[in-house]
């Protein structure tokens, strides 16, 4: 078998083996060097792809397919700063324990640090944010064919694995990278003849979900039944069963909860928003719970981990599915390393319900502060940031999902969006790092891998830095409406006490951007409305949701009266809890 047989029958059977382990969709980015994985990707009959000429988009676009189907999509690049690109998307997608599996073309052993063209340190570029990093050997028949398969079943087991995330395969390649028909009949594949009969991978990892220890059920089941005031806090959930499973304990024990919007539980109208409530000082005060327990990863406010903070309880205990370390705070006593729907099962009918009295703040409070926000919904107010996430709230149904940029749309969605109904739909966010890059990207892998439309709320400035992502649109096979919520700038640094700093404000934090929203969605073939009141950005929405297209909605708006919206509305919740607390 010559070296171009050996090269084109190395790539096939990796793609093969990928697709056998149910990685088989590909993030393809053009490229030389990658020509014997990207043939094999794209002719595969079971294999879905999708081309990216910006590998950075691609990798984003990798994290939001990850997001909904918890499967690692399938970077391959070429050589050189392509894989680079994917490094954003990486930190995300280990920070937030996404699967993510890279394959990146490299130059053979002998070509590089020689400055050979296009070559750089590829080895082991994402560092400590990847769970593993390999490096296959230049293909030949010197390597048995059964330890590339094993390296491809492990990479997949390390990205699927107790600690979802990135893994980087490194696939160095000597010239000619032409496809070719391999011999089948080569004796180097006789210890692979039943694998290549049969259509099951050659070795998988079976995982369970990550057990308790043998006594953390009896010692938090005593905890619960000997706290006189628990209280349930619902962080990042990465899957629906463990949404499930704590919703279902807080409700089965009466005990309150704070759902974070990345819980998959607050848009489950079984729960009141905490996160109005936590706007009055005067709750968190009065409201001292003895035991914090708290389900999966960070909240998107910080009102919470500051009130914990106050409360100092008796017992603040951690059930995370992995053993990453959590807790800025340092004030946690108990953490237990386990899957939250396995503790909360466990934990169902350790006490007797709490009576009802020991909700945070009585049923009123709650219908007085929905009326005020609706009141900033009424149909012939202009559409602002506050309405705009309310409706889209709303509207949004289980046969779609919704995604939330970083800065104001992610918080706005938390703490005003209308619980809707019992049936969590899928939310998804990038908060591993928090970063306004690569949201479009994320979101429309989000919508392509959920295979149901999708709804983005996003800033004007992360708007423009995944600008070229609106390319991608034409060809996702569900649509994705993308709210742009332009108010000339970044708005939430109107919040902070830089904005008084008024020589430097402007021009180095508020950085507005004065370009057609319009006109940049046309230049993509995207139709772009820009609704004036409440009312016409509600019809706006439902167009776009009984329609197939993608389609961007600009809700415009200013910096200054965007701050005076959300302080005036925010004073009149702290003064409902005030008046509540005071009866
Ligand atoms: C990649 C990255 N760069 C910079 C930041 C810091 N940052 C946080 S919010 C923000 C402004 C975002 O503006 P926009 O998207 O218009 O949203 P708005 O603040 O108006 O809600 C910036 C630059 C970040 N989080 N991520």
């Amino acid at each position: 078998m010559n070296n171009r047989e050996i090269t084109s029958l190395w790539s096939r059977i990796i793609i093969e083996e990928l697709v056998r382990l149910g990685a088989g969709f590909f993030c393809i980015s053009p490229g030389s060097r990658s020509t014997p994985l990207t043939v094999a990707a794209a002719r595969h009959p079971e294999a879905a792809w999708k081309v990216f000429p910006d590998e950075r988009s691609a990798g984003f676009f990798a994290l939001g397919y990850a997001r909904a189907t918890q499967k690692p999509a399938v970077l391959i690049c070429t050589s050189g700063t392509a894989v680079a690109n994917y490094y954003p998307a990486v930190v995300e997608a280990s920070m937030d324990c996404q699967p993510m599996l890279i394959l990146s073309a490299d130059r053979p052993f002998e070509l590089l640090e020689t400055g050979a063209n296009q070559t750089i340190q590829q080895f082991g570029i994402f560092g400590g944010y990847s769970r593993w990093n390999f490096r296959l050997p230049e293909p030949s028949s010197d390597v048995p064919l059964r330890s590339v398969i094993t390296a491809i079943d492990h990479a997949v087991s390390a990205s699927t694995g107790s600690l979802p995330g990135p893994v980087h395969i490194n696939v160095p390649f000597r010239e000619p990278f032409e496809p070719i028909d391999p011999d089948l009949h080569d004796p180097w594949l006789a210890p692979v003849s039943e694998w290549i009969d049969n259509t099951t991978p050659l070795c998988q990892t079976l995982r369970q979900e990550s057990l308790p220890n043998r006594d953390s059920i009896p010692l938090l089941r005593k905890i619960l039944a000997d706290s006189e005031r628990p209280f349930m806090i619902a962080g990042r959930l990465n899957n629906r069963s463990d949404s499930l499973a704590v919703g279902n304990l807080a409700r089965s024990l009466n005990i309150p909860l704070y759902a974070d919007l990345s819980s998959g539980l607050r848009f489950d109208d079984s729960f009141n928003p905490l996160q109005l409530a936590f706007q009055s000082s005067q709750f968190p005060e009065r409201f001292r719970p003895d035991t914090v327990i708290h389900f999966g990863g960070p909240l998107v406010a910080r009102q919470p981990s500051a009130a914990v903070r106050m409360w100092n309880p008796r017992n603040h205990i951690v059930v995370k599915p992995h053993a990453n370390r959590f807790g800025p705070d340092h004030n946690i006593t108990l953490s237990i390393d386990a899957s939250p729907a396995l503790i909360a099962e466990a934990l169902l009918g350790c006490r007797t319900p709490l009576p009802s009295g020991c909700q945070p703040l009585p049923e009123p409070f709650f219908q007085q502060a929905k009326a005020e926000i609706d009141n900033c919904c009424q149909s012939d107010l202009p559409v602002s940031e506050i309405s705009a996430a309310r409706i889209v709230s709303s509207l949004v149904t289980p046969e779609s999902g919704l995604f939330l940029s970083n800065s104001m749309p992610v918080r706005d969605m938390d703490l005003y969006a209308s619980p809707s109904g019992s049936q969590p739909f899928v939310t998804g966010m990038n908060r591993g790092a928090s970063g306004i890059d690569g949201i479009i990207s994320t979101a429309a892998g989000f919508a392509e891998g959920l295979r149901k439309p999708v709804t983005l709320l996003i800033g004007d400035i992360a708007f423009l830095h995944d600008l070229n992502a609106l390319s991608l649109l034409q060809s996702l096979t569900v649509p994705l409406c993308i709210v742009v919520l332009n108010n000339n700038g970044g708005g939430i640094f109107s919040f902070l006490p830089v904005a008084s700093e008024k020589d430097v404000f402007e021009t180095c934090f508020a950085a507005p951007q004065s370009y057609s929203i319009k006109t940049a969605a046309e230049a993509f073939g995207i139709q772009c409305s820009s609704p004036a009141t409440n009312r016409d950005f509600e019809e706006c929405c439902r167009k776009a949701a009984a329609s197939d297209a993608c389609s961007v909605i600009e809700v415009k708006g200013n910096r200054q009266a965007n701050v005076v919206l959300h302080r005036t509305l925010q004073s009149k919740i702290t003064a409902l809890g005030a008046s509540c607390l005071s009866r």
